[in-house]
């Protein structure tokens, strides 16, 4: 085993954990029949050569990596609406099972590159070996839309390596503008169908009382 290797293994762990944590969360949802503001949760250790890269990026020492990278374990929960991120933040806020030390609202106040995410930093507790081992994990919220947006960012970032020409950057901000309107559209949808919803409900309830 390499020394990175032992290093990550438990941001391995962390992260194999928290896709069980979370998925549980959009199960319990569909059990119960109720709407889930969870659509897919995916995760990732960050790969050693992207540790490497963003280190010399933003002059972070190896053997800072653990306190100052908080990205090396990345979970990231995909929500159908923008309103469903604040229902996912809110749960998040109530666990027990790990600590919240950084928020970073990307939505509200989205980057200059047209990227909006609800960032939250957690130190998660794990179980090694040598006792227990307190770890850094970046959890990221967005829509379906805004990761359509940051996917497609992030291939020609890399394809680019971080210099996207200006006319294509000027395209991608005009994406964001149409990935921002995709979720006011389907927000008001939603709101539609949950008037219908409630009408039905009292329509069914009259019957039941006439
Ligand atoms: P499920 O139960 O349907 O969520 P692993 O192979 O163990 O490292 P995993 O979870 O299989 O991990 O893969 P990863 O890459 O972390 O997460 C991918 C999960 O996100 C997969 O679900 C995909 O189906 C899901 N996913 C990715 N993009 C979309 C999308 O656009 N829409 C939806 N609905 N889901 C998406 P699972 O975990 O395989 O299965
Ligand atoms: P990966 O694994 O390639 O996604 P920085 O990394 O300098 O932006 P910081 O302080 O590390 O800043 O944290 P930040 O910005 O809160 O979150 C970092 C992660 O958010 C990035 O990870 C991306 O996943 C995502 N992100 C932030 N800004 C953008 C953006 O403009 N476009 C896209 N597509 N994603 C963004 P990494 O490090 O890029 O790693």
């Amino acid at each position: 085993m390499s020394n990175w290797d032992i290093f990550l293994t438990p941001y391995k762990q962390a992260v194999e954990e928290l896709k069980v944590k979370l998925k549980g969360i959009r199960e319990q949802y569909q059990k119960s029949s109720m709407h889930t503001p969870i659509e897919f949760v995916t995760g990732r250790v960050k790969p050693v050569s992207s540790i490497l890269d963003k280190a010399k990026r933003k002059n972070i020492p190896l053997d800072r990596l653990a306190e100052d990278m908080q990205d090396l374990a990345g979970l990231r929960i995909v929500t159908q609406f923008v309103e469903d991120i604040e229902t996912v933040v809110e749960l998040i806020r109530t666990r027990r099972d790990f600590e919240i030390i950084e928020e970073r609202d990307y939505i509200n106040q989205k980057k200059p590159s047209g990227y909006r995410s609800y960032h939250l930093v957690l130190r998660y507790p794990v179980q090694t070996i040598e006792g227990e081992k307190k770890i850094l994990v970046e959890l990221q919220v967005r829509t379906l839309a805004m990761n359509f947006w940051a996917t497609i960012e992030h291939s020609l970032n890399y394809k680019y390596s971080g210099e996207i020409p200006v006319d294509i950057k000027a395209r991608l901000l005009r994406a964001a503008e149409a990935a921002f309107k995709l979720d006011e559209e389907v927000s008001i949808i939603r709101d539609e169908v949950r008037e219908a919803q409630s009408i039905i409900i009292q329509k069914q309830e009259q019957g039941r009382n006439l």
